[in-house]
């Protein structure tokens, strides 16, 4: 169920959604959810950053549920905001509902996570990372870590939600850089939602079914850290007895790296907020805009992370 469609954003309060009657644009953002530090690091950005620009915000809470991020698009366009933005909880069946936004002639921008679909007039732009990139960084930094090593690297990935364009991605680079070497082995991929519970539950699965586990890749530090619970459960030392690498580089990833229970992690930033503001305005104003805008990411190392925690945002 789409259980909030209230206003988080600037002074607008009920009546401010259709159209801009208080002089004000109207953006409908249809979050994912909650599921991950990214999320809500990600929520806050964009609730921010709308409050900032003086642009109301009707928000919504998807629970990771395509079906209530459908809903909440569709009251959108019965709300006739000015623009709507969101980010697709899966890549796939997204045409019908935005080809009814197009017909109200509503534009539509998607943030974080893109679609499949190959008829790119049904929005104005895409802002958000490059995730086969993040994946191919968490390939290289295992290639490098085992060079000059003959054995075989068991490797168990726990996996983002089935359709996200993350998971998709990222399982995709990361496998894409291993395949050059036959040592590495993906001995095990399973979902984990992106949460922490999840992640503990699979990652429990694959200790119990394989003794030899080497490296874990998780689709983001959430995963990871409950499967550093997991491990810890198990009698081993997350970082050294398995080594782990996670995507995201929130606060409490952040911190499991510093102290040496993640061995390397693959930023992924949630600060998106401004950027978006900004093509929000610029496509009410009628102003070109960028087909695709990539967000600028590094990676940590367990004594970059030390360095980086006391200044880290979220
Ligand atoms: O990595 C994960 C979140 O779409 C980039 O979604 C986002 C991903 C992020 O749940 O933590």
């Amino acid at each position: 169920m789409v259980t909030a469609l209230a206003a988080c954003g600037g002074d607008g309060g009920a009546g401010s959604g259709s159209g801009n009657d208080d002089g004000k644009i109207t953006l409908g953002f249809a979050q994912v959810g909650a599921e991950s530090g990214w999320r809500t690091a990600n929520t806050k950005s964009i609730q921010d950053s709308a409050k900032e620009a003086g642009i109301d915000l009707q928000f919504s809470d998807a629970q990771q549920k395509q079906e209530n991020q459908i809903k909440a698009i569709r009251s959108y366009i019965t709300q006739k905001v000015d623009v709507i933005a969101f980010s697709p909880v899966v890549e796939s069946g997204w045409d019908t509902v935005l080809r009814e936004a197009k017909d109200a002639k509503i534009p539509v921008i998607l943030t974080d996570r893109a679609i499949d679909s190959p008829d790119k007039t049904l929005y104005k732009t895409f802002i958000g990372s490059d995730f086969v990139l993040e994946g191919k960084k968490a390939g290289e930094w295992l290639v490098a870590e085992y060079e000059g090593k003959t054995e075989p690297v068991n490797i168990v990935e726990l996996q983002g939600s089935t359709g996200s364009a993350p998971a998709n991605d990222r399982k995709a680079g990361f496998a894409d850089v291993i395949k050059a070497d036959p040592k590495f082995k993906v001995i095990a991929s399973q979902t984990g939602e992106f949460t922490r519970a999840k992640g503990k539950e699979v990652m429990d699965a694959f200790l119990k079914a394989h003794k030899d586990i080497d490296v874990l890749y998780a689709h983001n530090d959430d995963m990871g850290l409950g499967a550093i619970e997991a491990i810890e459960g198990a009698g081993l030392k997350p970082g050294v007895d398995i080594k782990i690498i996670t995507v995201d580089a929130v606060k409490d990833g952040m911190q499991a790296l510093a102290d040496g229970k993640i061995n390397f992690i693959v930023e992924c930033s949630p600060l998106l907020g401004p950027q978006l503001m900004e093509l929000v305005k610029k496509v009410v104003a009628g102003e070109t805009v960028p087909e695709r805008v990539v967000t600028e990411e590094t990676t940590f190392t367990q004594e970059q992370a030390k360095a980086a925690l006391p200044n880290r945002q979220y």
